[in-house]
């Protein structure tokens, strides 16, 4: 069809969409987890039920959520876990209540710092657990990776994590607090982990928003489901977002990875969307795009689309790409490793 769908088709099938939206969970576990929640709750992150998992009973207080369940109460008293076996038993106690709020959910993120007890050990045993109990749904990992300068126990604890967490989840994306330090060397910490969180959230609003999304002309319509499959399994991650003046700029930019070092070329599949007005995105930007991903960056599998969107002036472009390489992820993994 030349010139692609009306607007009134597009809005026809956005209310469609609209009637069978998925349902999205996201649990923070821990510190850094909670923060991250507790900050995705200020931000307004629509679409998602927001819960708060930690043995800290002060800290969970504190936190911003639509749920919050205290673990490991029973032994830790809720106070920190501070071992990863602490973490995994605190998770295994409460495993119940945790996986009764999540239960039924067609997307599920969790967040949390790794290093720590409560992050690390809640993170790998309710992975493992939602592995088995909730097959269908897709599990997406936010794995946060701790200042190198935080010492040997804190990074062998993360490590060991991470390594659990790229396992037992679907797709993972790894955030390394170090580039903040390398980005914002001058600004209070507490400033820089909100500028994290405000990334995590884009990320997370364009991975709920794939699935409101118009296929282009000549290409394979771009949802939910298209998008679980693309994604189940398919290991480390990573997601962009960008606004520019032309839609390609807008691709390349958001290919780049702010906290980490993926690198998109060759990976497994890319799914994504040009977000923009109608008038102003043109099948040649289209082409473009599709060009880039095949020819540059030598991606076999694309699903792209289009969401019209009448207020925003520049292209906006958010991209998941999945099975990507990454080298400090590779050697962080290394390690210590041997
Ligand atoms: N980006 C970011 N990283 C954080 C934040 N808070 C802590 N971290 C990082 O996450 C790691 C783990 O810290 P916490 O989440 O506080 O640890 P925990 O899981 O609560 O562990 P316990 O207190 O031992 O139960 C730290 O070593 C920091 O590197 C945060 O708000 N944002
Ligand atoms: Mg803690």
């Amino acid at each position: 069809m030349i010139g692609g769908p009306s607007p009134l088709d597009i809005a026809r099938g956005l209310l469609e969409g609209e009637r069978s939206l998925v349902r999205a969970a996201i649990v923070g576990i821990g510190g850094a987890g909670c923060n991250v929640v507790t900050n995705l709750s200020r931000l307004g992150l629509a679409g998602f039920k927001l819960i708060a998992v930690n043995t800290d009973a002060a800290s969970l207080k504190e936190s911003k959520a639509d749920y919050k369940v205290l673990i490991g109460d029973r032994f830790l008293s809720g106070r920190s876990a501070r071992t990863v076996e602490n973490g995994k038993k605190a998770m295994e106690e409460d495993i119940d209540r945790v996986i009764s709020l999540i239960k039924g959910n067609e997307l599920v993120v969790l967040v949390s710092g790794l290093g720590g007890g409560s992050g690390t050990g809640g993170h790998i045993v309710l992975a493992e657990e939602l592995r088995k109990s909730e097959k269908d749904a897709l599990l997406v990992s936010i794995a946060i990776i701790p200042f190198s300068s935080e010492g040997e126990r804190v990074l062998k604890n993360a490590q060991i994590g991470l390594a659990e967490v790229l396992d037992s989840s679907d797709l993972t994306l790894v955030y390394f607090n170090d580039k903040l330090r390398e980005k914002f060397p001058d600004m209070p910490l507490i400033r820089a982990y909100r500028i994290m969180d405000s990334w995590i959230a884009s990320i997370l609003e364009g991975i709920y928003g794939l699935q409101a999304i118009h296929p282009l002309p000549g290409m394979i319509n771009v949802d939910f489901a298209v998008m679980k499959e693309a994604a189940k399994n398919s290991g480390l991650g990573y997601a962009g977002v960008a606004e520019a003046q032309t839609t390609e700029e807008a691709l390349e930019e958001c290919l780049n990875d702010p906290f980490g070092d993926a690198d998109v070329r060759g990976c497994k599949a890319l799914v994504g969307y040009i977000e923009g007005s109608q008038t102003r995105i043109s099948v040649s930007n289209i082409t473009k795009v599709q060009e880039f991903l095949t020819n540059n960056l030598k991606i076999p599998e694309i699903y792209f689309g289009l969401k019209p969107s009448w207020e925003m002036s520049k292209p906006r472009v958010f991209a998941l790409a999945l099975g990507v390489k990454s080298k400090m992820v590779d050697e962080f993994l290394g390690l210590g490793g041997g």
